[in-house]
C-alpha cells in the first residue's frame, strides 16, 4: 500500500514536479552519446558505462549532469582545519575547492551531523548524496570525516557517500575510505608542475613540517597523483576540480587533464576562480583576475576531446542542501533539526526515487522522439537559449523568481547543456525591480530565446526589446523536448527570413557572461 507520505510527495511532484522549498526564495559523465555530448548531460541511460559504474552515477548530481536536474546533494560542514594555504583561500570562508569563495558555514559535529541527514533525507526523498568538502579540508580532520560517515553508512546505508580534498593527506586514507564506503572522491588538482605549483600554493603543513616553495609544490603533486592511482586502482570515482587562474595554470591545465585521464580520472570540473577583494585572499588583495566565460569555456571544449568535462557545477557551500542551483541550508539549521520529529523511512524514500526514475525516462523518451525529426538535417545554425527551472528537468519557473538560468546550445544535434547563469530575482516582494531586470538580461544577453513558465508583460517587453525571445508556451513541459521543438520552428522563420541567424545567441558565449551572471 502507498504510503501517505509517498502519495503526498508525488502528488506535489506532479503538481511543481520535484519541487523546491519556496519557489520565490530559492529560487561524469563516462562515455558520449549518439550526438556527440558526453552522456552525463545527454542521457539518462547506461550508454557504454559498465553496470557498476552506472550504479554509482546515475543518481549522484554532481558526476551525472542529467541526473542533476533530478537529484540533490548535501554537504555536512564537519571538517574547520586545512593542511596547506591556497592563494585563493582565506580560512575566514569556507574551501574555496569545492565552494564559492567569502561563505561560512555553520560547523557540526559527527553526531549532529549524521542527524541532519536523516532529517533532510526524510524531507527531501531525492536526496542522494551526503559529501564533506570543509570547511577546511575532510582528510586534514580524519577522525571527525570518518566518524560521519560510518554513522551515516549504519544509519541510511542507502545513501552515496562522497568526499571532497586537496589531497595531501590523501594517500594515508585511502583504505579507510574504502572501508566506509566512499565510492565518489573528488581531488582538487590546480597544477602537475612545482613551477606552476609554487604560484599557487605558499606553504603545506606535512609530516610534522611547514613546506615552502617548490618544494612544498613537489609534495602535494605527488600526492594527489598518487592518491588517485591509488583510488582507481580499487574502482571508486574520482572527480577532479581545477580552479583556472588566468596567467598562471590557464595554459597548464591541458597537461593536468592528460594527467588525471591517464591515471582513470572520471571526470574533470575546471572551475573559474573568483577572486573578490573583499574576501581578503591573496589572489584577491594582489588583483589576480578570474577567468571570463569565454576563456572558460575555451578551455572546457578543448580538454572535452580528451575527457569528460563537468560543467553544471554550482561551487557551493561546505552546508549546501538541495538541488544544485538551489539552496535549502536555512531548513536545516541544527536549531530546526533538534526540533524535528525524524522520521526515517528507507522504502519510501526508494518508492519516491522510483517515481522520479519513471519521469526521467519519459522525459529521455520524449526528447528521443522530438529529436527524430531532425534527422539528416544538414543546417549548422547554433543558438543559445535560457531555460527558468525549478528541477527535475521542467520548465518550472516565473521568469521573475528565477535565480539563476541554465543555458543550452541548440543545433540540429540537439540541446546540449553548456552551463549557467546567476541573477539576482527580478521580483522581490511581489514588485520588479528594474535594476534587478538589467542585470537578467545583461546576464542571458548572448541567448536568442528565454523559457520561463511564466512573465510579467513589461519584462516580456524588455527582453524583447533587447532581441531576447519570451517563450512561455512550453510552461511546465519538459526542457529539452521544449528547446528542441522550439529550435526547428527558430530554423523555419529563419528559412522564410522573418530571423536573421546569428543576430543573437550565435552559439557564442559572450566576454564576460560568467561575471555578470
Ligand atoms: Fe558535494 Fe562535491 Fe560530492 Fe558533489 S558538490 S562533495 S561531488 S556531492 Fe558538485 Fe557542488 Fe560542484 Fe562540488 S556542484 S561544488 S562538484
Ligand atoms: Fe582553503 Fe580549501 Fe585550499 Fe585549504 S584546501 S587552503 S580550505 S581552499
Amino acid at each position: 500500500m502507498t504510503s501517505p507520505r509517498l502519495r503526498e510527495w508525488t502528488m506535489h511532484a506532479k503538481v511543481i514536479p520535484i519541487f523546491s522549498g519556496d519557489s520565490a526564495a530559492h529560487q561524469g559523465c563516462g562515455a558520449k552519446s549518439d550526438a556527440g555530448q558526453s552522456s552525463c548531460g545527454s542521457s539518462a541511460g547506461q550508454g557504454d558505462l559498465p553496470p557498476a559504474v552506472w550504479e554509482k552515477v546515475k543518481n549522484h548530481p554532481c558526476y551525472s549532469e542529467e541526473a542533476h536536474h533530478h537529484y540533490a546533494r548535501m554537504h555536512v560542514a564537519v571538517a574547520p582545519a586545512c593542511n596547506i594555504q591556497c592563494n585563493y583561500c582565506n580560512r575566514k570562508y569556507d574551501c574555496s575547492n569545492e565552494s564559492r569563495p567569502g561563505v561560512v558555514s555553520e560547523k557540526l559535529t559527527p553526531e549532529t551531523a549524521a542527524k541532519k541527514v536523516l532529517a533532510v533525507a526524510s524531507a527531501i526523498p531525492q536526496m542522494t548524496v551526503v559529501g564533506i568538502a570543509g570547511p577546511g579540508d575532510s582528510l586534514a580532520n580524519p577522525a571527525k570525516t570518518f566518524r560521519t560517515f560510518d554513522l551515516i553508512m549504519k544509519e541510511a546505508p542507502d545513501i552515496k557517500l562522497c568526499l571532497s580534498t586537496n589531497g595531501l593527506a590523501l594517500p594515508d586514507h585511502v583504505q579507510a575510505i574504502q572501508d566506509v564506503n566512499v565510492d565518489h572522491v573528488t581531488i582538487t588538482i590546480n597544477m602537475v608542475d612545482p613551477e606552476v605549483g609554487q604560484k599557487i600554493y605558499p606553504w603545506i603543513f606535512y609530516r610534522k613540517k611547514r613546506w615552502k616553495g617548490k618544494d612544498a609544490a613537489k609534495i602535494l603533486t605527488e600526492r594527489q597523483l598518487e592518491g588517485l592511482e591509488m583510488l582507481t586502482a580499487k574502482g571508486i570515482l574520482v572527480k577532479v576540480n581545477s580552479v583556472m587562474i588566468p596567467g598562471v595554470n590557464d595554459e597548464h591545465l591541458a597537461a593536468v587533464n592528460q594527467a588525471v585521464k591517464s591515471r582513470g580520472a572520471f571526470l574533470h570540473n575546471i572551475m573559474p576562480l573568483i577572486s573578490e577583494a573583499e574576501h581578503g585572499t591573496c589572489y584577491g588583495l594582489n588583483g589576480q583576475r578570474g577567468p571570463s566565460a569565454q576563456e572558460l569555456k575555451a578551455l572546457q571544449d578543448r580538454c572535452e576531446g580528451e575527457m569528460n568535462m563537468m560543467r553544471h557545477c554550482r561551487q557551493c557551500r561546505a552546508d549546501a542542501v538541495g538541488l544544485l542551483g538551489e539552496d535549502r541550508s536555512a531548513e536545516f539549521t541544527t536549531e530546526k533539526i533538534q526540533a524535528m520529529d525524524v522520521q526515517y523511512d528507507r522504502e519510501t524514500r526508494q518508492a519516491y526515487q522510483e517515481y522520479v526514475e519513471q519521469e526521467r525516462q519519459d522525459k529521455v523518451a520524449a526528447k528521443e522522439t522530438e529529436l527524430a525529426a531532425f534527422a539528416g538535417e544538414s543546417d549548422d545554425t547554433k543558438v543559445l537559449a535560457a531555460v527558468a527551472t525549478k528541477g527535475s528537468g521542467r520548465i518550472n519557473a516565473h521568469f521573475g523568481h528565477a535565480a539563476e538560468f541554465q543555458v543550452y546550445e541548440l543545433s540540429a544535434a540537439g540541446a546540449k547543456f553548456v552551463g549557467h547563469r546567476r541573477v539576482d530575482h527580478y521580483c522581490l516582494g511581489g514588485y520588479g525591480e528594474e535594476e534587478a531586470l538589467e542585470t537578467v538580461i545583461k546576464a542571458i544577453d548572448d541567448c536568442a530565446a528565454v523559457f520561463v513558465a511564466k512573465i510579467g508583460l513589461c519584462p516580456r517587453k524588455d527582453l524583447e526589446a533587447a532581441g531576447i525571445e519570451v517563450a512561455d508556451q512550453y510552461a511546465h513541459a519538459y526542457i529539452e523536448q521544449s528547446l528542441i521543438a522550439w529550435f526547428k520552428e527558430y530554423l523555419e522563420r529563419v528559412r522564410r527570413g522573418e530571423v536573421q541567424p546569428g543576430s543573437r545567441g550565435s552559439g557564442q558565449i559572450r566576454q564576460g557572461a560568467y561575471v555578470a551572471a
